[in-house]
């Protein structure tokens, strides 16, 4: 027998472990093994049951990925097949999961006649996020187990339950303590069934709770509705809902058969190509060359934040939210008040939607320490620092940050385009010193971007990307260069949508163009979010190093003097209703632009969707070619993760590296040519594109020198 399973008796049980590191996935070598090992077992007359368990630290995370491009998920056994073999099984079949089961691992377990779990496994179908369907029979099975609504919502979300609340909802027999042993559990549910009368119940002749389902038809339009606007763009959740239907309304092997017919559909889609990317573009993004899987990491058991401003207040947040302490620290109290308060704020408005309950909101708060008292950051292990963008200012807080702070403490701080190096040098450690660049709102976006100083450790980088996943974010990791590279490649961007207002279009046709593409808002309505006078300072700050051959757009700034600052003025490039976030356009901001465009001597003219969204897409990707070349990103994917988890570019797109790759980069690069042509040098091809696109390659197979 292959060595990814073992094969044990316990009396008349047959338990096999799976054993396939490092998580078990249902790969074409795995399947046939367990094939074998279920055949033999039922073919021999003194085994009464079989347990199906697993070694390693998760019993599974279901079906090997990787497998779905070659179609190797498809040979046979494949899982459907497995899962129907211990379906029909002639002895019971018992499953006892631990860590996690997910995917086609909780797609056995509905096929087996026992399922045993230990507390705390997490078990789900989170196949949606991955742009496919579950395929293995979830669909139909789930529903039968635990009825429709609840099945809806395992499967539309992707999100998985613990074993207690799988076994509330009827899908786990029993759940395990940590006194218990799941195998000797699982052996002795086995051991019952087998001397029960009765053959083993088939999941998929259950109907009861399928008959309940039948008596609300609306449930299934009502979901969509629901999910309508969470899952814009989305083809995936849509096919789930449409699969969990056919669950109700047709017999289970029409069902299976339209379950499957949608898995192929949406297993070739362009979307779930850019979903599994993504998928493991997170993964790649935690190799950092330099940094060895053993590199040893400091515990962060105790951080502080310097500065209770937005930024701040955020990502104390975030550090209260992973349970960790966290001093925040301010110069002077009533800033330190109005900081805690807007913190209180936005947990009471959590609480508010029913995300958190009150007293997990309370227990987030107290782990928040305010304080004036620069001397506690004595003992703490990481110090972000999050106040203003202002060089002396905080070259002094890192001095004084180095004499207070424990000697091994990280010093990390939050600049979003000031020189890490810099800030490092009035430290006596600047291996200890690394930039965590944040996004805005902190407690919601994922993206951290890592940014790695001339003399930042691998410790330092280990520690920060470990605690980056502990806070539930995605850490990216880059070196340091004027604006890193989120807002690097933001810029081309934003610039190029200023341009095309002058030359003919307005914001609400630019924000409608990419909005419809996928993003959460255009670059008008993020800069009524962000606020103008915030971008006003920020140009004030980059004036003096711009390029004067560069043209540059004034229209921001005419505004900002104007006092339109955004939606909190309730004016900015959109006027804004009282107490409502909806853009309006302004006629008063149609008139300037026009007038602008008069003043430059720009004859308007129609611009097409299409030259939109090209003229602000492809020069972030052209930046984007130029952050490889200099070895600021390691990889394209790098990239991708930092426009999916800091902008909300769609997943399902995965990422405007990725984007380029599908559209083909000599399409790409002839089209920043012909833009080069005919406006400026900022449109000038990058080299790295332009070698690409002539060797006919992606940025996906590019690799760093
Ligand atoms: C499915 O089941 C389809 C069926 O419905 C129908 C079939 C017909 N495949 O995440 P980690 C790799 S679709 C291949 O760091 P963790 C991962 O890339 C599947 N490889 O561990 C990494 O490799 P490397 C539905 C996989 O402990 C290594 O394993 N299932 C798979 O932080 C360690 O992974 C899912 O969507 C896989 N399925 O988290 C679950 N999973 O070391 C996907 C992982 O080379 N998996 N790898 O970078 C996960 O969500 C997490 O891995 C899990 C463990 C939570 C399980």
């Amino acid at each position: 027998m292959s060595q990814l399973v073992r094969i044990d008796r316990v009396d008349a049980v047959t338990v096999i472990t799976l054993d396939n590191p490092p998580v078990n996935a249902f790969a074409f070598d795995l399947r046939v093994a367990l094939r074998d090992a279920l055949v033999a077992g039922m073919d021999d007359d003194g085994v009464e049951a079989l347990v199906i368990a697993a070694a390693g630290r998760i019993f599974s995370a279901g079906a090997d990925i990787r497998e779905f491009d070659s179609g190797a998920s498809s040979d046979s056994p494949s899982l459907p097949e497995l899962i129907t073999t211990i379906e029909d099984a002639p002895k019971p079949v018992v499953v006892a999961l631990h860590g996690t089961a997910v995917g086609g691992a909780c797609e056995l377990a509905l096929g087996c006649h026992g399922r045993v779990a230990e507390a705390g496994t997490k078990i789900g179908l989170p196949e949606v996020t991955l742009g496919i369907v579950p395929g293995a029979g979830g669909t139909q099975r789930l529903p039968r187990v635990i009825g429709v609504a609840a099945a809806l919502d395992i499967i539309v979300s992707g999100k998985p339950i613990t074993a207690e609340r799988g076994r509330d909802l009827g899908l786990i027999d029993e759940v395990v303590g940590a006194d218990g042993d799941r195998v000797e559990v699982a052996v002795a549910l086995a051991h019952r069934l087998a001397t029960d009368s009765t053959a083993p119940a088939k999941t998929r002749e259950r109907d009861d709770l399928l008959a309940e389902a039948r008596e609300q038809p609306g449930i299934f339009d009502d979901y969509r509705g629901k999910i309508a606007r969470r899952a814009r763009g989305f083809e995936a959740p849509f096919a789930c809902i449409d699969c969990v239907e056919a669950a109700v309304t047709r017999p289970f092997a029409e069902g299976i058969a339209f379950e499957r017919e949608t898995f192929v559909r949406c297993r070739d889609s362009e979307q779930s190509k850019a979903q599994r990317y993504a998928f493991f573009a997170e993964r790649q993004a935690r190799k950092v060359r330099g940094v060895e899987r053993d590199t040893p990491e400091l515990t962060i058991a105790r951080a502080a934040v310097l500065g209770c401003g937005t930024m701040g207040g955020g990502i104390a947040m975030c550090f209260a939210n992973a349970g960790i302490p966290v001093i925040v620290t301010e110069s002077d109290q009533g800033v330190l008040d109005r900081g805690m308060e807007a913190i209180r704020r936005n947990y009471a408005s959590t609480v508010s939607k029913g995300r958190l309950s009150s007293d997990d909101a309370e227990a987030r708060i107290s782990l928040i320490e305010p304080s004036l008292d620069f001397d506690q950051l004595a003992d703490v292990d990481i110090v972000i620092e999050a106040v203003f963008e202002d060089m002396a200012l905080k070259k002094d807080i890192f001095g004084r940050l180095d004499a207070v702070c424990r000697a091994d403490a990280v010093l990390a701080t939050n600049t979003s385009s000031l020189d890490v190096n810099e800030i490092a040098s009035v430290t006596s450690r600047p291996e200890q010193v690394v930039g965590t660049h944040f996004f805005s709102p902190a407690n919601v976006m994922r993206l951290v971007e890592i940014v790695r100083g001339a003399a930042t450790s691998p410790e330092t980088l280990a520690t920060t990307l470990a605690l980056s996943r502990r806070l539930g974010k995605v850490g990216v990791v880059v070196g340091v260069c004027d604006s890193f590279a989120a807002n690097r490649m933001l810029y081309p961007y934003s610039r190029q949508a200023q341009f095309l207002i002058e030359e003919g279009a307005f914001p609400e046709q630019i924000d409608r163009v990419l909005y419809d593409f996928g993003l959460p808002m255009g670059p008008f309505a993020l800069s009524d979010l962000a606020g103008i006078d915030v971008g006003w300072r920020v140009r004030q700050h980059r004036e003096p190093t711009r390029p004067k051959n560069l043209r540059y757009s004034a229209i921001a700034d005419r505004l900002y003097e104007m006092g339109r600052y955004g939606q909190k003025t309730q004016k900015g490039w959109y006027r804004y209703e009282e107490g409502s976030r909806t853009p309006i356009p302004d006629p008063e901001v149609a008139d300037l632009i026009v007038s602008t465009s008069e003043a430059l001597g720009i004859e308007r003219r129609e611009i097409s969707d299409e030259e939109i969204l090209e003229r602000c897409m492809y020069p972030l990707i052209n930046e984007g070619a130029r952050i490889l070349d200099e070895g600021i990103a390691e990889r394209a994917s790098d990239l991708d993760l930092i426009w999916m988890h800091g902008f909300g570019f769609p997943r399902y797109r995965g990422g405007p590296m990725f984007y380029a790759d599908s559209v083909g980069l000599k399409h790409v690069y002839e089209t920043m040519k012909s833009f080069f042509e005919v406006h400026h040098d900022w449109l000038e091809p990058a080299p790295l594109l332009e070698h690409l696109a002539r060797e006919g390659r992606t940025f996906g197979e590019w690799t760093a020198p």
